[in-house]
């Protein structure tokens, strides 16, 4: 018998007797990524939906137990904080073994859903203690606005999002996820860290069954962290499955209820097996509070093989054998030479009616009439998508991971490229090779969109790349590099049409 072994993850939170928030929405919410929760109760609380009563927060003895039982096996390398009643306690899980060299997520219960206000100081108290000590803070907007009122900053109730987030990281936080639920004005979450940031919003059910929102978020993303991703696609993961968990509420009596885990199918089987029956979807990733919407236009022919060149010329010996859609990709000419390569280049698709993208140069790929352009995920923001869409042209987007999958697909471009599927010598990568699994998750969770795949493939591999029905294969080297580069690319036109 093969036994695999589920990672862990430690909830350091209160109980709710009626099991909406807490350690039993910790435990509801780890299980869609198939993860195993341990917990260490900080608080018995006296709740139900209607009526928060008391908070009996767990004996300093008590807590230490569990700790130290915990630390005995300990199997975990993220630790989900959610309520902490008091400073004693926070006290005492900073110092604790356990709590060494983890990665801390941790949800400023301040304010319950049924609570109201935030009112107490020992925890604000507690909170401050722990906030130097945490990977990534998860505040919903009041509770961010409480802690920074206690911290002493002044205009705290008058400022947005992305300068509270500011205000967190110098004060040690790395990575702050700032939830829009609470708040009047933005909608949007918003993820932040010295890296990037990005805002993220999904179609709002107005069914108010959202008890445990806010522990059920933080445990997917300490979840998603568990299974290695970086805590920006942590972010996007969780949302994506916290929406589906919305779609489908479920009611206790006449007035109250919470979301549905337990209806959904596994997100680690859409992350794992390549049978899916999902109806995920990704939330929007926008990089301001309000961004533009764009639609670009779909290519008018199918894709299929998809040189990527760096001359004209090439488009002259490669396009007569019947390419569809080709990149033309100059790394090294600027001014005049750069614009007449170009337009040599659009001229020859047109001749041959092939769909040419142009690499980065958006002004002259317009200036040029091209038929489209092709950005790697660090010029969408430099670029001006919206005079890219006006002047008719198509839009190809590089993407390599989760957040980088959900910035191009809420711009709605007319493909997305995924890469690298393989390690490739053309181009220095920082990524990890996302493998014919990780197209296998973009196919399901982008059902039709137009898929190219690129990086490292050739040979036998360009099979395996197109049975997981891709709609294009980008190649560089597999074609240029090649002894014969019309017969290698002839050969890969007739492998694509079997
Ligand atoms: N972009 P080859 S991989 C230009 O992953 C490029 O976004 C990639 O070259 C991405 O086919 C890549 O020789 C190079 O491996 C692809």
């Amino acid at each position: 018998m093969n036994i695999s072994q589920k990672p862990a993850v430690l909830s350091i939170s209160a109980h709710d007797p009626l099991g909406m928030s807490g350690v039993a929405m910790d435990q509801r919410a780890l299980s869609v990524l198939d993860i195993h929760c341990a917990s260490c109760i900080t608080a018995n609380t006296a709740q139900n939906q209607f009526d928060f009563f008391r908070v009996n927060a767990t004996s300093l003895e008590v807590f230490k137990n569990q700790l130290d039982a915990l630390h005995q096996q300990d199997i975990f390398s993220v630790i989900k904080i959610g309520f902490m009643p008091n400073l004693e306690l926070a006290k005492c899980l900073i110092e604790h073994e356990i709590f060494q060299d983890k990665a801390i997520i941790y949800d400023p219960v301040l304010a319950m859903s049924s609570e109201g206000e935030v009112s107490d100081d020992e925890r604000l108290a507690a909170a401050l203690l722990l906030l130097p000590k945490v990977t990534m803070l998860t505040p919903n907007f009041i509770e961010a606005t409480a802690l920074l009122h206690f911290l002493g900053v002044k205009n705290c109730h008058s400022i947005s999002p992305l300068q509270m987030g500011e205000i967190f990281l110098q004060k040690g936080v790395q990575h702050i996820y700032i939830k829009g639920g609470h708040s009047e004005a933005p909608t949007q979450d918003l993820y932040l860290s010295n890296e990037r940031y990005f805002y993220l919003n999904h179609e709002r059910f107005g069914h108010g069954m959202n008890r445990g929102t806010g522990c059920a978020m933080a445990s997917l993303i300490a979840g998603a962290h568990a299974l290695h991703y970086n805590f920006a696609d942590a972010a996007v993961i969780a949302k994506t499955i916290m929406h589906q968990g919305w779609q489908q509420p479920y009611a206790l009596d006449d007035a109250t209820g919470g979301f549905n885990f337990d209806q959904i199918e596994r997100f680690s089987v859409l992350l794992s097996k390549e049978e899916s029956a999902t109806s995920y979807s990704l939330p929007n990733l926008y990089r301001e509070v309000v961004e533009q919407d764009f639609d670009f236009p779909r290519c008018e022919s199918e894709l299929g093989v998809y040189p990527i060149v760096d001359r004209a010329v090439w488009l002259q010996r490669l396009l007569p054998l019947g390419v569809k859609i080709a990149q033309l990709r100059i790394k090294d000419l600027s001014g005049d030479a750069l614009k007449t390569e170009i337009k040599n280049a659009v001229a020859i698709a047109e001749r041959y009616a092939c769909q040419l993208f142009i690499n980065d140069f958006w002004q002259l790929a317009i200036e040029c009439g091209a038929y489209g352009v092709h950005l790697g995920q660090e010029d969408i923001d430099d670029a001006d998508l919206r005079a890219i869409q006006d002047a008719g042209l198509r839009l190809g987007l590089s993407s390599h991971c989760f957040y980088e999958v959900t910035r191009a697909k809420t711009i709605q471009p007319s493909y997305i490229a995924f890469g690298p599927v393989y390690a490739t010598q053309t181009k220095e990568m920082p990524w990890t090779p996302q493998g014919a699994k990780g197209l296998n998750i973009w196919r399901k969770l982008l059902q039709d969109f137009p898929m190219v795949a690129i990086g490292g493939i050739h040979d036998e591999r360009f099979e395996h790349v197109k049975a997981m029905g891709v709609d294009s294969i980008a190649m560089v080297s597999a074609i240029i590099q090649a002894g014969d580069p019309e017969a290698e690319c002839e050969s890969y036109l007739s492998r694509w049409r079997q």
